[in-house]
């Protein structure tokens, strides 16, 4: 079908989770949405009520009742859509649901596909395509900080900072284009060392949202953190502290852990998936050797590694040696030391003079884990330029913006060698391009059917 035909229809879905609940909400949005559901209203006249205003009142169809409703009435602009919307707040039955959208139906609305009421207000201005896109990244979110990331971007985040720059390049973009049609006189209308200044402007901001994206996605599905360490170091000790759940098995023997044990958990708002590891020593039999392999493979592939070295049997120059090997494999890594329980505070005090930067804890006694878990938030924000708006976390973004940055360096080669002003052109106007895909100023269909197939029905 004709897509602007499709988009002046009245759609209708569930908007909250399908079953049993006190109260269910179904939405319709679309030009005579109003009048729709006036008809099933017969105690008032819905249309000449105002726009954001609350109805209670029966709801009927053919004289026969369907529920006692709460009408939310949205008026065109001003709605979620952008269009004329109204939430029906009815009893949360199944049936009552379905009678609803039936009728509704009936009276010639159809069912919305997934994210068209977003959809919708991408396509009447009401945001951007990052914005809806976030929309549906807090529908999804399970953490604090993954909610905090997606919140920022529904309320503008770095869509802002990219159609600002986007504007001041169209500028540009268009000087040149007029020195093309002069390009017999031989006159620069283009500044060119302020175009060069705006370059390295857009160029800083992209290289930062690159970056973000790592942390963008560690927000979004956790970071892996491997606790790594010789045999009877405290390891399964430390996850089932943090976890505050008896998960692995603590023994005296070493090599009491021979496989990987990975669990979720929430601290202060981040995602971390903790996965414990065997011990790591040469020697052991079989099955204890390949969960070795295992451990030194989570050294290499985990966000953060937590090397945790037994405090009062470990020699502070075995552990700068082990250092220099953490420097070496892990990306980024943090020692700790256990069982400070069993040290003086004196040789507690050597070793971290020794060692620098390390945490000391005891695991087993609940002690110095909130230094730990301050010291791991750190190493996640740490890698993270500004915290306040540059998150990146969709995939989508960074192949655009990945774009952007090989754009920027061909006009920024282009202009080192004064190449002349229609090529030029070329390469800021592929530049704008692509900005514009991001913030959705440049879009297709195709694109937009991939994005919005991902969210769910009734959003
Ligand atoms: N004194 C003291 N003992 C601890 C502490 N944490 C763990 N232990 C003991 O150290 C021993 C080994 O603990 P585990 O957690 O099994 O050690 P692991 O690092 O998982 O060992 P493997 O699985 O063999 O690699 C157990 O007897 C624990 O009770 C601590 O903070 N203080
Ligand atoms: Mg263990």
């Amino acid at each position: 079908m004709n897509q602007q035909l499709r988009w002046s229809e009245i759609i209708v879905a569930l908007a909250t989770p399908p079953g049993i609940g006190a109260i269910a909400v179904i939405r319709l949005s679309g030009h005579g949405s109003i009048s729709l559901v006036n008809e099933l209203f017969p105690s008032k006249n819905l249309e000449a009520a105002a726009g954001n205003t609350l109805h209670v009142g029966l709801l009927q169809h053919n004289n026969q009742l369907i529920d006692e409703v709460v009408l939310s009435l949205f008026k065109s602009p001003k709605s979620y859509t952008g269009e004329d919307v109204v939430e029906i707040s009815c009893h949360g039955s199944t049936f009552i649901q379905q009678q609803i959208i039936e009728v509704c139906i009936n009276k010639g609305a159809r069912l919305a596909t997934p994210g068209e009421f977003t959809l919708r207000a991408f396509l009447n201005g009401k945001m951007d395509l990052v914005q809806a896109e976030a929309v549906a990244d807090l529908i999804a979110s399970g953490t604090k900080a993954s909610q905090e990331t997606a919140l920022n971007q529904v309320r503008g985040g770095f869509s802002s900072i990219l159609s600002a720059l986007r504007e001041e390049l169209i500028k540009f973009s268009a000087l040149i284009e007029l020195e093309l049609d002069f390009s017999q006189e031989d006159v620069e209308f283009v500044d060119r060392s302020s175009l060069r200044a705006l370059l390295l402007k857009i160029d800083k901001t992209i290289h930062a949202l690159l970056e973000s994206f790592h942390l963008g996605n560690v927000i979004k599905n956790g970071v892996s953190v491997a606790i790594i360490g010789k045999p009877n170091a405290g390891k399964s000790t430390l996850l089932n502290s943090l976890l505050n759940e008896n998960r692995a098995i603590v023994s005296s023997i070493a090599g009491t852990t021979r496989d990987t044990i990975e669990e979720v958990i929430n601290i202060d708002g981040i995602l971390y998936r903790l996965i414990d590891t065997a011990g790591i020593r040469e020697g052991g039999d079989e099955i204890e050797s390949i969960g070795v392999e295992r451990s030194k493979e989570k050294m290499q592939s985990a966000d953060i590694v937590v090397y945790l070295f037994d405090a009062s049997t470990e020699s502070s120059d075995e552990l700068t040696t082990i250092k220099t090997e953490l420097n070496s494999i892990a990306k980024s890594w943090m020692m700790v030391g256990n069982k400070v329980d069993a040290i003086s505070s004196e040789e507690q005090n050597a070793l971290n003079a020794s060692l620098e930067n390390s945490v000391f804890i005891s695991a087993k006694n609940q002690l110095g884990l909130d230094q730990l878990k301050d010291a791991l938030r750190l190493k996640v924000m740490g890698g993270l330029v500004n915290a306040e708006n540059t998150i990146v976390t969709n995939a989508r973004h960074v192949q655009a913006l990945q774009q952007v940055a090989n754009n920027l360096s061909a006009i920024q080669i282009g202009l080192s060698n004064n190449i002349p002003g229609d090529l030029l052109a070329i390469d800021i106007r592929q530049c704008l391009y692509h900005l514009g895909e991001i913030t959705g100023q440049i879009t297709n269909d195709d694109q937009l059917d991939f994005i919005f197939s991902k969210f769910c029905i009734g959003k």
